[in-house]
């Protein structure tokens, strides 16, 4: 079960130059909206179109009613999520390795697990603080499959069949990048990437794409969904652009 929490009042950095779309999220709260909080999972499988600042906006009153608030808007680029059956679902890495991979969620809970309790930061403005999750370290995915000398970048693409994201390879080696099964004390949701997502805890929330299909070891940094649409493909939480008029970022 999740619901919604608000930005603190405290956070202003973050937010981005078009402050208009990124801000406002709890701040136009009406108190008389906060019932739709107890629909918000149906919700969230409406917010692509649309409504997502009304479902968003009830977030501080559900705050107080809910001890385990969670706080997160539900993005996706697709209508609806994607479907996945657990047994059957793989994770392919190819590309610039030794030896290309196809792995079931058994194979990831072979490789060595991490955990880490980190804040997600989506580049409107909107922060979830102290978010558990686990799986398996990015690099320790890739040192499974050997990357080959002259590698320098990641792609990431999703089961969705429409976002992607992208990474250098020095980036996906850092020890605070996760290819999660767990989030939030359980599995990953549905609507927030069943079976498996990417977490890349010092970057803005895009590059932590959902529905983590493939990865695949490049020597060309290849932009991601939102950074073909203006976003910085280096965003470090505090330190990128945050351009868009999109709602869904
Ligand atoms: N496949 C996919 N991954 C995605 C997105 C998306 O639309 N589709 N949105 C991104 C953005 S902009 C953010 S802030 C986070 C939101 O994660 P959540 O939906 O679990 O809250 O997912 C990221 N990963
Ligand atoms: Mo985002």
């Amino acid at each position: 079960m999740w619901s919604h929490r608000q930005v603190p009042e405290t956070d202003t950095p973050v937010t981005p130059p078009n402050a208009d779309r990124g801000t406002p999220v709890g701040r136009r709260v009406v108190l008389g909206m906060v019932a739709l909080g107890a629909v918000g999972v149906a919700a969230g499988k409406w917010l692509s179109q649309g409504v997502s600042d009304v479902v968003a906006s009830t977030a501080p009153a559900l705050a107080d009613v809910l001890p385990a608030a969670g706080g997160f808007r539900i993005y996706t680029v697709t209508p609806g999520y994607p479907e996945m059956d657990r047994a059957t679902y793989r994770l392919a890495v190819t590309g610039l390795v030794d030896k290309e991979l196809s792995l079931s969620l058994d194979d990831l809970a072979q490789l060595p697990q991490t955990g880490m309790t980190k804040d997600f930061q989506c580049v409107t403005g909107w922060r979830v603080e102290e978010v558990p999750w686990s799986g398996v370290l990015l690099k320790d995915v890739l040192a499974a499959a050997g990357v080959e000398s002259g590698a320098t970048a990641l792609r990431f693409t999703s089961f969705d069949g429409a976002y992607t994201e992208s990474l250098t390879l020095d980036q996906g080696m850092r020890p605070d990048v996760l290819v999660a099964t767990q989030m939030l004390g359980g599995p990953i949701q549905e609507q927030h990437g069943a079976p498996v997502r990417l977490y890349v805890a010092p970057m803005y929330g895009y590059k932590s794409l959902k529905w983590l299909g493939g990865i695949e070891v490049s020597n060309k940094v290849t932009p991601g969904y939102w950074e073909e649409r203006g976003y910085d493909v280096d965003a470090w939480i505090g330190q990128s652009n945050g351009r868009s008029d999109d709602p869904n970022v």
